[in-house]
């Protein structure tokens, strides 16, 4: 039995496109990791911090050892600082090398300071939605599928690039 993952990756600062695809292998290579499917990048317009360039997204759909959430979690936030992440001094929403945030891990729901399970923020982004919805467009969250969530959002995509009205953070 393994998890079925889900994990989302965005970048803004140095070459975002390079970045997301790096990180991208290197989430696929961690220890008994399948990567089952990628995402395309979107382009998509900033959220919750306005005054910062546009990033680059896409999620990851992964099959996962069984182990606990945060342990997986501990790992992608090893490899943030591996592939260059400072936090630093840096606001929070603001710019980043890398960003890997663990978005789903099976059906674990999940409320510590640490690790919250379905991620917190994912159901008003369009930017996780958008690229879930492409590689997994019949999975649930509280029982309601991407697109059901993305209805719910003010955004527009042109291509592969994704606009949304940043709302509260
Ligand atoms: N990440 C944030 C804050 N805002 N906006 C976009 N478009 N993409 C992101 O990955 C992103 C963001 C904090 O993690
Ligand atoms: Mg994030
Ligand atoms: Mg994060």
């Amino acid at each position: 039995m393994r998890e079925e993952v889900f994990v989302g990756l965005g970048s803004n600062l140095g070459n975002a496109r390079e970045n997301v695809l790096l990180a991208a292998k290197a989430v696929a290579d961690l220890p008994g990791c399948a990567l089952l499917r990628q995402s395309s990048l979107y382009e998509t317009s900033p959220q919750d911090y306005d005054d910062q360039p546009w990033f680059v997204n896409c999620v990851l759909m992964l099959a996962v050892p069984p182990s606990a959430p945060q342990a997986f979690l501990t790992q992608l936030l090893e490899l943030e600082r591996r592939l260059g992440r400072v936090r630093d001094g840096l606001p929070r929403f603001g710019p980043r090398r890398i960003d890997l945030d663990l978005l789903l891990f099976g059906q674990h729901t999940l409320t510590t300071p640490f690790c919250t399970l379905p991620h917190p923020r994912m159901l008003r982004r369009a930017f996780v939605l958008c690229p879930l919805a492409e590689i997994a467009p019949d999975c649930l969250i509280f029982g309601k599928r991407p697109d059901a969530y993305l209805a719910e959002l003010d955004w527009h995509r042109e291509g592969k690039k994704i606009f949304q009205t940043s709302g509260p953070a």
